[in-house]
């Protein structure tokens, strides 16, 4: 009997820990293959109107009415070198013409700046109170300086600027711990306001700014994204206790 109530603790605690390690979501983008000019399911373009002279970051405010961008996407290789083809449109990239590993990555000019969406079910049965998100940036091509500007000129805000819609389905919220201005991965846990329901939708954005010195733009792409509800701490915790419970009671008895 000892053995079983040990055998209950153990298999509750994997449980635990089986969950953790299957993702809610994952995405690397390779499935689009290399000459693939549709984004995976829930991904989009989008942008936000405007010039390349803004050099903040969008408001919540602006982030809440982007214009949509094309569902065709572009494809692009590093090898063709700095380019751009219009507002809200998002490319299918990679080092080469044959490289299978795919990024979705943007190259704004005749906007504000460029925005990759991914839209995402909470199929988790229960409200998500927290999220943790998890993704890499890679800078494609270097940008080119508009004559005139010196060369010391800025990107004023180079790789991308996250955001998430909040559960009340209208508040855009900024995380900058998810911001990536260099080549890099960024993972942080944010949490909602008001909790994306059962079944409800939740959108996150990657917005990245036209630069005002340069044309091309220096060309970012994103890959490996990971996204998982965080459970919350209380609800961990009682499963956790439950489980050595049943130990500390049999061994007593
Ligand atoms: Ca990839
Ligand atoms: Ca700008
Ligand atoms: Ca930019």
């Amino acid at each position: 009997m000892k053995t079983n109530y040990i055998i209950s603790a153990v298999i509750i605690l994997a449980g635990l820990s089986s969950a953790a390690a299957a993702d809610f979501y994952s995405q690397n983008f390779d499935s689009m293959g290399t000459t693939g000019t549709t984004a995976p399911v829930g991904w989009s373009a989008w942008y936000l109107a405007g010039d390349s002279v803004s050099s903040t970051i969008p408001t919540s405010s602006e982030m809440g009415f982007p214009t949509a961008g094309s569902t065709t996407l572009q494809v692009w290789n590093q090898t063709e070198g700095a380019a751009t083809w219009g507002a809200g449109i998002a490319a299918n990239e990679g080092s080469s013409p044959t490289d299978l590993n795919r990024l979705l990555g943007t190259s704004p000019t005749g906007d504000m700046g460029d925005i990759l969406q991914l839209s995402l079910n909470n199929s988790s049965g229960a409200p998500i109170t927290a999220v943790q998100l998890t993704y890499d940036m890679k800078t494609m091509a270097a940008g080119v300086l508009k004559a005139g500007f010196d060369p010391g000129a800025l990107d004023e805000l180079p790789g991308y600027s996250f955001y998430f819609l909040d559960g009340d389905g209208s508040t855009w919220t900024h995380v900058s711990s998810l911001d990536l201005s260099s080549d890099g991965t960024a993972s942080a846990t944010f949490n909602y306001s008001t909790p994306i329901a059962n079944g409800g939708t939740m959108k996150f954005r990657w917005y990245d700014d036209n630069a005002y010195a340069y044309s091309p733009d220096t060309m970012y792409a994103i890959d490996n994204v990971i996204i998982n509800p965080v459970p919350e701490p209380t609800t961990l915790s009682l499963l956790a206790i439950g489980a050595l419970a049943l130990i500390s009671r049999r061994r007593k008895a």
